[in-house]
């Protein structure tokens, strides 16, 4: 393979998302010749160089071609693509939303002040690290308020008078609440997402982008999938079904000699693997086990 038809990724290099986007693509089967301090990380079974670098650059880019995909939070690229005036997202487009670093970018006010809606914030100020996303969602509500950048600590802005409100990311609310300030208005909710430049590039990226994709589905398919397996009276089977319909067509064994009892062996989607293991028990499975799957392909 050419080495101009490798396919490079953007990544956070430290931060909050680094982990989870190294640990996806490690899922994949991707190994790297990893180097400290190095910009570029070259994958060593596979056509893939990562580049790690700011969040705050991997949009830009992503939309400049500089690579080809990028991982990023969902709130990063609209404030790039936004600042770019790329209002209809031309310059890239999301491929995967991965389901990590959740998060909301909020409007928040002093604890002790009133709030009637969105038109309460006409005429104030707000601090913010996204401005290009607050003065969007300001016009697009027609809201007439100041929007006030500021790169770091936006949470002090309202005790220190910089300005009456901020607009910041929130997961817990753990920041709002020690600084003082409330929640009022969410504009954003986002998590990561796996983008991919609009730049033209050769079929051969694409086919590895596509092999890429392929490999990422199915460690995000077996994150949410388990291995279930139980015995069970056989009359109980059709209440099991019920309990868990994500079941995938389950195997049922006979045990014993005269088969009251049945093993019941299956893949199975469940949000929440401990209540359905409340709800088998309650029908009369027993020796429930919830093993996990660590890919799914085909
Ligand atoms: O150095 P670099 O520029 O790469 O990193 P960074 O420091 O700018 O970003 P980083 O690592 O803090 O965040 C990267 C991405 O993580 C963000 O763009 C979001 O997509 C996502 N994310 C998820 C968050 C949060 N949750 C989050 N809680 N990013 C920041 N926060 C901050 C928020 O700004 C506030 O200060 O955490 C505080 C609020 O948290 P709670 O739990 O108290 O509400
Ligand atoms: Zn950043």
């Amino acid at each position: 393979m050419n080495k101009s038809d490798r396919l490079r990724i953007a990544i956070q290099k430290s931060g909050r998302l680094s982990e989870k986007s190294f640990d996806l693509l490690r899922g994949c089967g991707f190994e790297f010749d990893w180097r400290r301090n190095h910009l570029l990380c070259a994958c060593t079974n596979f056509p893939l160089d990562l580049m790690l670098v700011r969040d705050d650059d991997i949009a830009e880019f992503v939309a400049d071609g500089v690579c080809e995909l990028g991982v990023v939070g969902f709130n990063m690229l609209e404030e790039t693509l936004l600042g770019r005036g790329d209002k209809d997202r031309e310059g890239i487009q999301i491929l995967e939303r991965l389901g990590f670093g959740g998060c909301r970018l909020s409007i928040a006010i002093p604890e002790d002040q009133a709030f009637d809606g969105p038109q309460s914030l006409d005429g104030k100020s707000i601090a913010t690290s996204y401005p290009a996303t607050l003065q969007n969602y300001l016009e697009e509500n027609n809201i007439q308020a100041e929007v006030i950048h500021i790169s770091g600590s936006v949470e002090i802005a309202p005790a220190l008078q910089i300005a009456d409100a901020i607009c910041d990311l929130v997961s817990t609310g753990s920041t709002l609440r020690s600084n003082g300030l409330k929640e009022v208005q969410t504009i954003l909710k986002s998590e990561s997402v796996l983008i991919q430049t609009s730049k033209p590039f050769s079929e051969e990226k694409q086919n590895v982008i596509s092999r890429l994709e392929q490999r990422l589905k199915g460690v995000m398919r077996a994150a949410k999938t388990k291995y279930i397996m139980m015995n069970a009276p056989k009359d109980a089977l059709d209440k099991i079904k019920a309990i868990m319909p994500g079941l995938e067509e389950p195997s049922v064994i006979p045990l014993g000699a005269n088969g009251e009892k049945i093993a019941i062996h299956a893949v199975a989607h469940e949000p929440d693997f401990w209540s359905t293991m409340e709800k088998l028990k309650e029908v009369g499975a027993s020796s429930i086990l919830v093993v996990p799957i660590e890919k799914i392909f085909g």
